[in-house]
């Protein structure tokens, strides 16, 4: 039977498959092969053993996951408070990966944030302001996610499994009730998990914390900047052909920058991860 692995717990494996959800292990073999089978996996069961993993579209590390086709990246703009860097090397994964990155912006309540869903609209990549108070934003997300592999994902604490929550409220997840510390935060949703939803599936995931260090994909500087998405349309056109658009004199997304075309703060990030790349070893790869 083919199946889509939905979950995984201390090595049983949550399987969807034509005949329902049964639960089952991995086989030994997968291990030596240095593959562990994870939540969007296809793959085939056969009397409560998964022994044949499909190939896979795509897989992130953190979170845990394959074959998305989309990530909605949860915002809070208060505790936690943005962290637009990680927001951006988020982004520069989803794009490296095939993954269509979104953005949902939350606790607009306690705090407004306009800059945020403008300057990610600006770049192309889609921003929603969700409001439980209005239900405002609740339709948007649902159609982005349609059909879709989603993974929600973000720092702890953003509001992840509330918003899914609010979007499919039979999902009943749990959600923290006392309020954190800001930058103490421990996990409430400890594993990443598929849920059949909106004729896809949706997978709540743990969030990261601000402890974490950012290590989830390695992004040669060479590819970089074909991960913003917004920089294609100047690529190419810089003066020197071997331009980084770091710092060099007659770069067009420099100029696009300082016309207003390409917002700063991306522009930013961009420069932080070249610098980052480029202490980035071959012998690390
Ligand atoms: N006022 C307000 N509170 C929110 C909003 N979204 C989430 N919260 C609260 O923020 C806290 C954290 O929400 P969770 O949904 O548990 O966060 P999470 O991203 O799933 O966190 P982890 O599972 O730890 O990664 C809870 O107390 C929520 O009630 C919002 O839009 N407004
Ligand atoms: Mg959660
Ligand atoms: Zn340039």
């Amino acid at each position: 039977m083919n199946g889509l692995i939905l979950d995984s717990l201390g090595g049983i494996f949550t399987v969807e498959t034509e005949e329902g959800t049964v639960e089952a292990k991995a086989r030994g073999v997968f291990r030596n092969k240095g593959l562990t089978p994870v939540a969007g996996d296809r793959c085939v069961v056969e009397e409560g053993l998964i022994t044949e993993l499909l190939p896979r579209k795509n897989s992130l590390i953190r979170p845990l996951l394959a074959n998305l086709d989309v990530c909605v990246f949860v915002v809070s703009t208060t505790e936690p408070a943005p962290d637009m860097l990680l927001l951006d090397k988020f982004i520069a994964v989803c794009e490296y990966k095939d993954i269509a990155p979104c953005i949902a912006l939350t606790k607009v309540d306690l705090k407004e944030n306009p800059l945020i869903p403008e300057v990610y609209r600006r770049a192309g990549i889609p921003a929603v302001i969700c409001d439980y108070e209005t239900g405002g934003g609740i339709e948007e997300i649902k159609e982005l996610v349609r059909g879709k592999i989603c993974a929600f994902t973000g720092n702890t604490g953003a509001g992840k499994s509330t918003l899914l929550n609010h979007l499919a409220p039979q999902l009943s997840l749990e959600t923290s009730h006392i309020s954190r510390k800001l930058g103490r935060g421990r996990h409430t949703t400890r594993v990443s998990r598929l849920y059949p939803l909106f004729g896809g599936y949706v997978a709540d995931t743990p969030g990261f914390s601000t402890f974490d260090t950012m290590q989830y994909a390695v992004i040669h500087k060479e590819e970089l900047a074909m991960c913003f998405r917004e920089f294609d349309q100047f690529t190419g056109k810089c003066r020197f052909s071997d331009c980084t658009h770091t710092k060099e004199k007659g770069c067009e997304i420099i100029a696009a920058v300082e016309a207003g075309e390409i917002a700063k703060s991306r522009h930013d990030s961009y420069v932080t991860m070249f610098e980052e790349a480029k202490r980035i070893k071959d012998w690390e790869i």
